[in-house]
């Protein structure tokens, strides 16, 4: 079943996917249920792009404005504005010359026809890898421009049978979306406790060869627990998935560019794309792969991009799969000022602050949803937004219930939660990626920090629900001391003398604090 979805009985009983990963238009359709079921236009204002949002603290209001220059006043503010709403385009020199069309991956075009056409694409990422796959049959000619290899992993998507997916709505549904909340990434599969030498050699290697027919994210967050902390666990778990993908390439000097000897960084510690033919489509004799490492991208041109051998690759079409201002762009990309009148893009210039990934001192009843320093993009979107969406309502019934108008965490709540994100994020290897989104270094200028919480949702939660589900004021409780891990690594004390005792049974499924 897929478990990108609402965990409503409402919505899910009604409502059947055809395919394991749907795309686009599927999605659509799928939204346009659920408005249906909920009726959510009736209070949207589509089209319109908040510029400003200020608090006034006489009157505990914030005053948005958008682009129209219409202003609308609220005692909450909710940022649904998503980790990737701000795309990116790097400068190049010579970009605004091209003659041929361009799209960023983010304004891709409702319809378009490459047949015959001379595409370049800039970029291996997530989009990128699902571009090339799909256009290098029907174009003329396609030129990929490769700065690092993506580890992909294989997507494994297939048709959905209804009578099987009745039936499992019947069994198993409701069990899954339940479990979403016990695993460390939300989805219905969780980490191994097992470190990755305490498995033989053997059982590694079927535990290896069954993750990875299992396809998705089975092989990444399913892994052994040493994945991400350990160097050399990980080296075993990258040596397989270069066998696996240089299986798939006929020619050395390609699979040393896509699948090098030494890998460019640790496996995983970028989020892994999920592939169905990209490995196949660089055999075709109209793919060609340039790597920009070896041969830089001086300049576009007119005619298309000239890279550092004095080449200049002729294109119809420039794709740039360049990427986002990832996790922080949506919200410092809006004027918002809170009682200090500070800008929040100002206060996050020297780095992202925030109480339990949800709140920020200074900028009173302001909540956000799948944002900074939340389990956001290390989680199964559904599952975090579900969470987070419940906590707020929670909160704003607690304060409509007791008459409070107003809440702001407390400097010190914030550094407190703040400090433990950026631990939990120097504990494991993910900083060895050198332009990764997950730690803002895609982005020049912008501060290299973990931008989400990395201890996993059921770490997170218990955070999170235990500071608030015990309101009365003062808000912000300080988020309640106990021990957070990253599965069997190391274990971070966040306040000492916490009796964790049971919360833990209840939450901490994958933290293990007890051992050490
Ligand atoms: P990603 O995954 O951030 O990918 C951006 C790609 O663009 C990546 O391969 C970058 O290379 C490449 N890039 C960025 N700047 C340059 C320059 N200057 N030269 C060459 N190549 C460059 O963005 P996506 O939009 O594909 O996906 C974003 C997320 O959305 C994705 O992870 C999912 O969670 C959904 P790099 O690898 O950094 O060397």
């Amino acid at each position: 079943m897929p478990l990108y979805q609402f965990s409503d009985p409402e919505i899910w009983q009604g409502w059947t996917f055809t395919e394991k990963y749907p795309d686009g238009r599927e999605i659509q359709a799928y939204f346009q249920y659920v408005d249906k079921k909920f009726d959510i236009s009736r209070d949207v204002l589509f089209n319109s792009r908040v510029v400003s949002a200020h608090w006034d603290d006489s009157t505990d209001r914030w005053n948005l404005t958008t682009e129209d220059g219409e202003v609308f006043r609220g005692q909450f503010l909710s940022l649904c504005t998503g980790i990737g709403s701000k795309y990116y385009i790097p400068e190049f020199k010579g970009l605004s010359t091209f003659k041929g069309e361009m799209y960023h991956t983010a304004r891709w075009p409702e319809t378009h026809d490459y047949k015959g056409k001379r595409v370049g694409v800039i970029g291996t990422g997530a989009t990128g890898v699902q571009v090339i796959q799909e256009i290098a049959p029907v174009v003329a000619h396609l030129t990929v421009f490769q700065r690092t290899p993506n580890m992909t992993l294989p997507m494994r998507q297939r048709k959905l049978d209804p009578d099987e997916e009745d039936k499992l709505k019947k069994e198993l549904y409701a069990v899954s979306f339940g479990r979403r909340h016990q695993t460390f990434t939300g989805l219905h599969f969780d980490i191994n406790p097992k470190l990755m030498f305490d498995a033989t050699p053997e059982e590694r290697t079927l535990f290896f060869e069954e993750h990875w027919e299992k396809g998705g994210f089975h092989f990444w967050m399913g892994s052994y627990a040493d994945l991400l902390l350990n160097p050399k666990a990980n080296d075993e778990a990258y040596g397989f998935w270069r066998k696996k993908v240089r299986e798939r390439i006929p020619d050395p000097e390609l699979q040393e560019k896509l699948a090098p000897i030494q890998p460019p960084h640790p496996f995983g510690v970028r989020r892994p794309s999920l592939e169905q033919s990209y490995y196949e489509v660089y055999s075709q004799p109209n793919v060609q792969l340039v790597d920009v490492n070896k041969t830089a991208i001086e300049e576009i041109t007119p005619k298309g991009l000239k890279t550092s051998d004095g080449v200049e690759h002729e294109l119809d079409v420039l794709i740039l799969a360049t990427g986002f201002d990832m996790v922080t762009g949506g919200i410092t990309s809006i004027d918002i000022r809170g009682q200090d009148g500070i800008s929040i893009k100002e206060k996050w210039a020297d780095g992202v602050k925030s109480y339990l990934g949800v709140a920020s001192a200074t900028y009173p009843n302001m909540f956000w949803i799948y944002g900074p320093q939340s389990p956001s993009s290390f989680s199964n979107g559904p599952s975090t937004i579900e969470l987070t969406s419940d906590w707020i309502i929670q909160c704003i019934k607690h304060m409509k219930e007791n008459n409070i108008s107003s809440i702001v965490p407390t400097e010190e709540a914030q550094h407190a939660y703040s400090e433990l994100v950026d631990q939990l994020g120097a504990a494991a290897l993910w900083s060895e990626a050198k332009t990764s989104w997950y730690m803002g270094k895609n982005i020049k200028g912008k501060k290299a920090q973990m931008l989400q919480f990395s201890g996993g949702i059921p770490a997170w939660f218990i955070i999170l629900i235990s500071s608030v589900s015990l309101l009365p004021p003062p808000f912000p409780r300080p988020f309640p001391a106990g021990r957070v891990s990253l599965v069997r690594g190391p274990v971070l004390d966040y306040m000492p003398n916490y009796d964790y005792e049971a919360p833990l049974d209840k939450f901490f499924v994958i933290v293990d604090c007890i051992e050490e």
